[in-house]
């Protein structure tokens, strides 16, 4: 039998993911219905900030079909409270934060009652007999406002601050001091509503013949979710089971463990029933923790030159009304990532974590790289305009040089390997950037109302998250290693478990490349399977474009163990010494003797029979591998964005996107180029049309998703996209994460060419989302300095 393996790696196999998908055969945790469940309807506070005087419950229990109802202080005994796994110094002011609300609700759209139910709209119904008397309080909305308040989110504190975190690296007075320029910027990063297609669901199921339970969640972290709920819930950990089955996008926003989690298996144990929940979309946009939320003042110290001397930056940290996962690590992600691509001598930064009425911020894709990227990216550009420097050759001037292993950041990292002046250079050709500098300064002769707008962003990100040495460094709570097994069959097929909990990316194809290429076996023979901790009972996860880079190498490493041993079992078998042993397209040869061959099936049926094994070797052909990368892996690249801003009535058009990415060595270029598109629209969605906007009262306007503007496909301009290969040498396939880069890079470059649009009207400031409104004011403010 003569077997042809086609190399996978580094091409576009078709998403093994989608026929499932396609055809409707996916199981969402909302589909799957076990006997006898019912179903938990939440009743939330619709004020922000007040004291709970009292509930009355009485008529919701008596309703036709209700099983039970519970308030917040009915149910106090039955968990503790829900962690931060990052509580970033010492001192940091941790609240207690309850699934649900015993006496004082601190965020529109808090729990204080739960009823139970036949079926969901029978549960919905008997909360609207709740009766709930609240004593209001005075609501904290801004986030500096509220630092300086005496009014106070948890009065036991003392304070609404949570955390003050500093860093310094560099002597930053005398990088002032010596500075012949410098420029100040205040950026606001809105608050954004995470919005994947599936809501939020969970159903929570006893298992009385284990003695435990079975919790399904929509979740990106089944393995970190069994860990934490474990211990609010008061489960013992491995009677707990839990299962991400299809997921339908998380973006950062199921990267946490939320209250109905909880609610649903505490209410399982209790009523010994399965329990379902799912939210609509309203309830996930006040409950799913917000994205974003920070006030940054950023400073650069540069020469007349325009070189680099040194970076302050102040920033405010919303927190919301309780932190959630990683709440207040999320802008320790920004700091280190400010300087961006850039070198110079002094940074420093202090970084302050406050609480405020509304729901509380965490992960966001990209979280916390956009928001320190964006900082450093709209502050060089607002550097070249005060220099009269192309931004281009500002940047190029300050570049990194390329290095392709260890180059030291002004913030204290060290980044794996870039190339940035060439990313830099190929995205300018591909944009034809002079052509459009000359087309602006047409229509800015001759006072066209549609002006142009160039807005470049050179961003790098830590991404593939991360090493536990420097998670722990950093007071994170949760390791950085992924785990895989891979075994191959006695039939020749290949599976492969993963700690990677996918939730879109697509990594079923990806491990597949992955362990086809390494064994030289079919494509289609190999299976992974995921999400399920009874099946993968150690893993990580899915989040902080991790997965490949993690996880993807753990894959290759058990791979090649499982090869290794092949190897020493096929020169067995061929009656050859190992190193005569030559393997090629999953056949194994011996150096110099055609037709003395075994393929790698043949040699896991041997494996597996284990009639004639070599002397201590064990049967079988299964390996694990855990893999704790050295270092984060550090994507990075430029992105050129083109708008046309009607000045007449602020509207913004992107006319042209181009970008450069590297990720170091690609696995599955289509599967790239759709992180990069989803990346974009999202980054783009920041910037023109997003906001989770609160009145004074703490009211959440942007519930509905009438008043939160995801772009849909017609807002999303052509996307010119292309890559450079700098492979990253702190793992085996040389991989660094994409799945953040289109998010992080896209929303400072349409930004930056809002503003570049808007430079003959003298604005130079500007926030996001750049809302026509917006714009347009910023126009007539600054008209009375209008150079036109
Ligand atoms: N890939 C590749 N070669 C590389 C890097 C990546 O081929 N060198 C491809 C792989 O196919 C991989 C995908 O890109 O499956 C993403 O890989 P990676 O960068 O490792 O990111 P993760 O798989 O860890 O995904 C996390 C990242 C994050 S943090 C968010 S948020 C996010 C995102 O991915 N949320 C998503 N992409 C999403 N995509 C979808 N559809 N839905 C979400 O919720």
């Amino acid at each position: 039998m003569v077997q042809t393996v086609q190399q996978t790696m580094g091409t576009s196999m078709s998403r093994k993911e989608d026929f499932a998908l396609l055809t409707g055969r996916t199981r969402w945790t909302d589909n799957i219905r076990l006997p006898g469940t019912l179903h938990v309807a939440v009743l939330r506070s619709p004020v922000a900030h007040a004291r709970i005087v009292s509930i009355d419950v009485g008529a919701a229990r008596e309703s036709p079909g209700v099983a039970a109802v519970f308030t917040g202080a009915d149910l106090q005994t039955e968990w503790s409270s829900i962690p931060t796994a990052w509580p970033v110094t010492e001192d940091i002011n941790l609240p207690d934060h309850l699934p649900m609300a015993v006496d004082v609700v601190r965020f529109a759209g808090e729990a204080v009652a739960v009823a139970v139910a036949r079926d969901r709209a029978t549960a919905r119904d008997a909360l609207d007999l709740v009766e709930v008397e609240y004593q209001r309080r005075e609501v904290l909305i801004d986030v500096e406002e509220s630092l300086e308040s005496t009014n106070l989110v948890h009065a036991e504190l003392g304070t609404n601050e949570c955390y003050t975190w500093e860093l310094e690296n560099g002597d930053i007075d005398a990088a002032f001091a010596n500075a012949e320029v410098t420029i100040k910027e205040r950026l606001v990063q809105q608050r954004l509503q995470p919005t994947p297609i599936e809501p939020r669901a969970v159903l929570a199921a006893p298992e009385p013949a284990k003695d435990g339970f079975t919790l399904y969640s929509s979740t990106q972290i089944p393995h970190i979710l069994r860990s934490v709920i474990a211990g609010v819930c008061g489960v013992a950990e491995h009677k707990l089971r839990v299962v991400a089955p299809d997921v339908g996008g998380g973006f950062g926003g199921k990267l946490n463990v939320y209250p109905e989690e909880c609610i649903a298996l505490v209410l399982a144990r209790k009523l010994a029933r399965p329990i379902a929940w799912v939210a609509d979309r309203s309830e996930d946009s006040q409950t799913m923790t917000h994205g974003r939320g920070q006030v940054q003042y950023v400073e650069l110290a540069a020469t007349k030159a325009g070189k680099l001397l040194g970076m302050r930056v102040r920033l405010f940290a919303d927190m919301g009304a309780y932190l959630q996962l990683l709440t207040p690590g999320i802008p320790l992600l920004s700091a280190f990532i400010f300087p961006g691509v850039y070198t110079f001598e002094a940074f420093s930064i202090q970084s302050i974590g406050v609480f405020t009425n509304k729901t509380p911020t965490d992960s966001y894709r990209g979280a916390g790289r956009t928001e320190g990227i964006y900082g450093v990216e709209r502050a060089m550009d607002a550097l070249a305009r005060k220099l009269e420097m192309d931004p281009a050759e500002l940047r190029r001037l300050n570049y990194h040089p390329p290095f392709d292993s260890g180059a030291p950041t002004p913030s204290g990292l060290e980044m794996d390997s870039g190339n940035y002046e060439q990313a830099l250079d190929r995205v300018l050709q591909l944009a034809d950037y002079r052509g459009w500098r000359e087309e602006q300064q047409r229509r800015r002769d001759r006072r066209d109302p549609v002006q142009i707008g160039v807005g470049l962003c050179s961003y790098t990100e830590n991404g593939g998250l991360s090493p536990s040495r420097m998670t722990a460094a950093l007071r994170l709570g949760a390791p950085g290693w992924e785990m895989a097994s891979v075994r191959m069959l006695s039939s020749g097929v290949v599976q492969v478990v993963t700690g990677t909990s996918p939730h879109g990316q697509g990594h079923v194809t990806t491990w597949s490349q992955i362990v086809a290429d390494t064994l030289g076996v079919p494509f289609d023979d190999v299976e992974v399977v995921h999400g399920d901790t009874e099946a993968a009972p150690y893993g990580l996860d899915t989040y902080g474009s991790r997965s490949v880079a993690v996880g993807g190498t753990a894959v290759h490493l058990a791979s090649e163990k499982v090869l290794a041993k092949a190897k020493v079992l096929a020169a067995h078998i061929l009656e050859a010494a190992e190193e005569d042993i030559e393997f090629e397209s999953g056949r194994f040869s011996v150096k110099g003797i055609p037709g003395s061959t075994v393929t790698i099936q043949e040699v896991a049926g041997s494996a597996y029979l284990a009639a004639d094994l070599p002397e201590g070797m064990e049967p079988g052909l299964s390996e694990e591998q855990f893999f704790d990368p050295p270092n984060f892996t550090y994507p990075f690249g430029t992105h050129v964005c083109v708008v046309e801003v009607d000045t007449e009535t602020g509207q913004v058009r992107i006319a042209e996107y181009y970008g450069i990415d590297d990720c170091g060595v690609i696995i599955n270029p289509a599967l790239v180029d759709g992180q990069m598109h989803g990346g974009i629209a999202q980054g783009i969605g920041q910037a023109l049309y997003e906001e989770a906007a609160y009145d004074d009262e703490g009211t959440l306007l942007s519930a509905a998703m009438s008043e939160y503007l995801v772009p849909s496909a017609r807002e999303i301009p052509r996307l010119t996209l292309d890559h450079t290969v700098t492979p990253s040498p702190v793992n085996s396939l040389g991989a660094k994460g994409a799945g953040e880069s289109g998010s992080i890079a896209s929303t400072p470059a349409v930004m930056n060419a809002v503003v570049d649009a808007l430079v003959p009207f003298g604005v130079d400031a500007l926030d996001m989302p750049a809302t026509p409104h917006r714009v347009w004011a910023a126009i007539q403010h600054a008209g009375s300095r209008s150079e036109r």
